[in-house]
């Protein structure tokens, strides 16, 4: 893009009547579709005030190593580290509500015949925006379960110890979320692999799409005739393959195509 174009288009975007232009031909496929899926990643609960991962001046990772905290052996090395690495996360979700890119989602799940969450994410946001079919791939961290053993801890009622340990098999208590090196939960591959082959339109909103096995949705949707959807302010691993590229915030784009469903 030539500088004069770059400066034109956040003059643009600062000017108070800019608004996003979705394209009509994207609508009519929406209002045409027997299934819909919204893939998400950590940059669609930026705008509620949640950190990303791998942005390099205040992305997760850019604040410590990911193999100390988001792998079964780091948490075996360092229990309490990365118990209160979660708890610092926990605390953050607690106190934040869902973006107008989560609402919109929840929205567009009433407007449309078959609406699909796929997250990446851990958050719970999309369920506290009101949406109802959600696979969350990554799990939820407010879910427990024990390390050794995955007993399934209902609630954690008296902790005299960090991180606690399992009421049934003494071992510590971590989140149910997958870490790098854990498998994915059979279930939640099998119906987002359906899903995905059956969608019409596939959105990938918010994720720099490079973790494995979720980023390969994208590409199976792809392969299986979706109209491929990229709403990301930033290029990704997989924007050679999209068919529309919003390079802006969720919060913004999502928000205009649901007014535009609407019509
Ligand atoms: C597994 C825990 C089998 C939860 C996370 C195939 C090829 C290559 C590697 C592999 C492969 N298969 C397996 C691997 C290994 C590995 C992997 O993928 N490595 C990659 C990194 C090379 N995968 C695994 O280990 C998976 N398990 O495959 O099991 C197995 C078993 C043994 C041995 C081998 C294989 C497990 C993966 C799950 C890891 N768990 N986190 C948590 O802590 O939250 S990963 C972490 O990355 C999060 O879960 C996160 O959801 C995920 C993806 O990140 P993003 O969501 O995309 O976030 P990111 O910051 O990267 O990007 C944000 C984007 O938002 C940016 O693009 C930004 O521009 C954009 N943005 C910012 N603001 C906005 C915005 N967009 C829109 N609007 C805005 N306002």
């Amino acid at each position: 893009m030539l500088v004069w174009q770059h400066y034109t288009e956040r003059f643009l975007k600062m000017n108070r009547n800019y608004s996003i232009d979705i394209p009509q031909s994207l609508i009519k496929l929406l209002k045409t579709s027997k299934t819909v899926v919204a893939f998400t990643g950590a940059g669609i609960s930026a705008e509620s005030g949640l950190s990303t991962f791998r942005n390099p001046i205040d992305g997760l990772y850019s604040k410590v190593k990911v193999e100390d905290v988001v792998t079964p052996e780091g948490f075996e090395r360092n229990p309490r580290f990365v118990w209160e690495f979660y708890e610092s996360r926990r605390e953050k979700v607690r106190q934040v509500e869902p973006n107008p890119g989560h609402v919109a989602l929840a929205k567009m799940e009433k407007l449309l015949t078959e609406f699909y969450v796929i997250t990446q994410n851990v958050d719970g946001l999309h369920q506290k925006a009101g949406s109802s079919k959600v696979i969350e791939l990554h799990g939820n961290i407010f879910k427990n379960k024990c390390f050794l053993n995955n007993h399934y801890i209902e609630s954690l009622d008296v902790i005299n110890e960090i991180p606690p340990r399992c009421p049934i098999c003494g071992s510590y208590i971590r989140p149910d979320i997958v870490w790098f090196g854990e498998f994915l939960d059979l279930e939640n591959i099998s119906l987002s692999e359906t899903v995905t082959r059956d969608c019409d339109v596939f959105f990938s909103i918010g994720t720099s799409s490079v973790v494995y096995p979720a980023a390969g949705f994208i590409v199976l949707a792809k392969e299986n005739g979706a109209t491929l959807v990229e709403i990301n302010p930033e290029e990704t691993e997989k924007s050679y393959l999209a068919d529309y590229i919003f390079r802006e915030k969720s919060g913004a784009v999502l928000p205009r195509i649901v007014d535009e469903l609407m019509k």
